[in-house]
């Protein structure tokens, strides 16, 4: 019946691959996939800014589970397409990387990073989507229902004003676990993407409260006011050092600012896509660093002749850094596609980064005298910190010699099926002991103060006893012996009671991970237990609430008299066969797995809970403690 032509079969051939395999496209089809699907749209107007002719973004979440994207640039343009025999606009939408074919002349084309595949894919993997582009005087209209055409291009207006493009759509909910968009997870990109493209205003919008909430990011510091928030609660030594330039078609632009801390945050993106890997823009940044850093030691005499140089490491001690560069044709490499590839681009920012660098020093003696004098505490601390190491190790406690006493451990040494539980307290670990599977899960209770591992010289922490306990029962060593491969349990289960105090010990542990382990992290084997706040039970019949929402939907209408409802203060309440069932064992339990999604907020949360200024750090406890015991802050 149908007359296909071979354009349309094209068409539905794509958008079937669409959607018999989404994630192929998009990553998954859980949350991230879902979110994914905003930021292919986003990165079309963000394209469209970078050339130019953009000048503001609109997202808004609508009560009916939509999200709309609307751009004020050139709008996607609407002749017929004369291979197509369509207008080019409904090409776009329906044809796989047909985005490409119209690419913004002269800009970066950003989109076509990490997923990249282009807005027909949002188009497959939507209900619904309509389209109306503003441009030639008018304003027109075309709709789709899962990639398919169902209203062909019609004019709205003939005398519209303005161009423009908006794209809304209802995500498919058949093709998504979820398809509830979040505030704080597309707040942190658009944030982001608006620190990345000074003077672009994105503004999120989300309709399905009561009370809309209503927030627009706009930088005209660009990444310098991303440098000024990420060190927003530091104690800089010295104004924010910036500097960009094109070289060789690479746009670059870098912030760097030392605060008086002891860690590394340099955030490194290509084409607004961050390179958690790193790569070729994080090569030449750390070298040119170090080098300016040593030069000018060397030259004011602070490092003599006979000195060694101050290490690359040691003049990152502290340093909070975005680099952000813009390249056509970037080569995404490693295990998750996020490490540059493209040589060219170290050497282009090695040059930038130390003509900037050797001038600021020279212009600011002071400042320069600063951050020479934070590498050297640096480097001082780094051979104290070695020495300390190699003595505990003789002393047995770093190497896998033993393990620790209070480990119990389990029986199957295959990594990849065991488990380790990093109990809260002796009493819930003894507990704990009694509800495991012996075979596959290890018990590690951790006692009391933890060491606050953000304030502490490394020497302090290798000497803090849990912290040793730790180490060496996950067996993967620290610093620079870290080895991922030798990580002796695939699963390392952070489990602590739900209340303020077990968050603190969480977040104290997920900040030692962060610091001294990232790749844990990184490698998705940092999970996080979920014990129930509730067991709720009606004559026989026990259940588990693990939220109050949870809690209000087993009561539902009824009586809540009829039920025994026992609130779980912490783990030591429940017996071990409650513990196992709710909290354990693999066939019942719950188990978040912690991502480093947002380092950005991990930073932040780990700045203001353990950093040197008194004050936010004392306003995040009164907001969030009412007793703290336990803590070593
Ligand atoms: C191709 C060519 C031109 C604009 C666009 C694509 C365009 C695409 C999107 C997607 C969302 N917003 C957009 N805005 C523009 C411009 C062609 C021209 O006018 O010369």
């Amino acid at each position: 019946m149908n007359d296909y032509t071979g354009e349309q079969i094209e068409v539905l051939k794509g958008l079937e691959a669409v959607r018999k395999r989404p994630g192929m496209y998009v990553g998954n089809t859980a949350e991230r996939g879902l979110h994914q699907l905003v930021y292919e749209a986003v990165d079309n107007a963000v394209d469209e800014a970078l050339a130019g002719f953009a000048t503001t973004v609109r997202v808004v979440l609508g009560k009916d589970g939509s999200c709309s994207v609307e751009d004020d640039g050139r709008g996607i343009p609407i002749d017929m397409h004369v291979e197509q025999k369509m207008p080019a606009v409904e090409v776009v939408m329906t044809m796989l990387h047909a985005g490409g074919k119209f690419g913004a002349k002269g800009g970066y084309k950003v989109s076509g990073g990490l997923h990249g595949v282009g807005i027909s894919v949002v188009n497959a993997l939507s209900e619904k989507m309509i389209v109306r582009v503003r441009r030639d005087g008018k304003l027109v209209e075309i709709r789709f229902e899962r990639g398919i055409t169902t209203q062909k291009l019609k004019v709205l207006e003939r005398n519209a004003e303005g161009t423009g493009t908006y794209v809304w759509f209802l995500p498919d909910r058949s093709m998504f676990e979820t398809t509830d968009f979040h505030w704080d997870i597309l707040q942190k990109r658009l944030r982001e993407l608006a620190f990345l493209n000074r003077g672009l205003s994105i503004t999120l919008r989300d309709e399905r409260p009561d009370e809309p909430k209503e927030k627009t990011f706009l930088y005209d510091g660009g990444i310098v006011s991303f440098v000024e928030h990420l060190n927003d609660k530091k104690d800089p030594l010295h104004p924010i050092i910036s500097t960009n330039g094109e070289r060789e078609g690479v746009a670059i632009e870098c912030a760097l600012q030392w605060a008086d801390t002891y860690t590394e945050t340099i955030f490194s993106y290509a084409n607004n896509i961050n390179t958690i890997e790193g790569g070729m823009h994080l090569l030449g940044f750390r070298t040119a660093v170090a080098n300016a850093v040593n030069t000018y030691a060397r030259k004011r005499g602070v490092l003599k002749e006979s000195d060694a140089n101050l290490s690359t490491d040691d003049c990152m001690e502290g340093l909070t850094a975005v680099v952000s560069v813009k390249l056509e044709e970037p080569q995404f490499e490693g295990q998750t596609k996020t490490k540059l590839g493209n040589a060219k681009v170290r050497s282009i920012v090695y040059g930038l980064v130390s003509e900037r660098l050797d001038f600021f020093f020279e212009e600011n003696p002071k400042y320069a005298r600063a951050i020479v004098e934070k590498c050297m505490q640096a480097q001082r601390a780094r051979e104290a910190a070695k020495k300390a190491r190699d003595l505990s190790r003789r002393k047995s406690a770093l190497d896998g010699m033993g393990l620790p006493g209070k480990l119990v451990d389990c029986s199957d040494k295959d990594p990849k099926v065991s488990e380790i539980f990093l109990v809260e307290g002796d009493s819930a670990g003894g507990t704990a002991k009694m509800g495991r599977d012996y075979r596959t899960q290890a018990i590690l209770p951790l006692r009391g103060k933890i060491l606050n591992v953000w304030k502490a010289r490394e020497d302090k922490v290798f000497a803090n006893e849990e912290i040793r306990a730790m180490i060496t029962a996950l067996g993967t060593g620290i610093a620079a012996d870290f080895d991922v491969e030798r990580l002796r349990y695939h699963k390392v289960i952070i489990m602590t009671d739900a209340d303020v105090d077990g968050s603190h010990i969480r977040t104290l542990l997920l900040t030692f991970f962060y610091q001294q382990m990232r790749a844990l992290i990184e490698k998705g084997f940092v999970y996080i237990a979920q014990p129930p706040l509730y067991g709720v039970r009606r004559g026989k019949k026990q259940r588990y609430a693990f939220t109050e929402d949870e809690l209000k939907g087993i009561i539902g209408t009824d009586d809540p008299k009829d039920f025994l409802i026992q609130q779980y203060k912490g783990l030591g309440e429940m017996d071990a066969e409650q513990l196992s069932e709710t909290t354990m064992a693999i066939e019942s339990r719950r188990l978040k797995q912690v991502a480093l999604e947002d380092a950005v907020a991990a930073d932040e949360m780990f700045t203001t809970l353990m950093g040197d200024k008194v004050e936010p750090r004392k306003e995040f406890i009164q907001a969030y403690a009412r007793s703290v015991k336990n803590l070593d802050l």
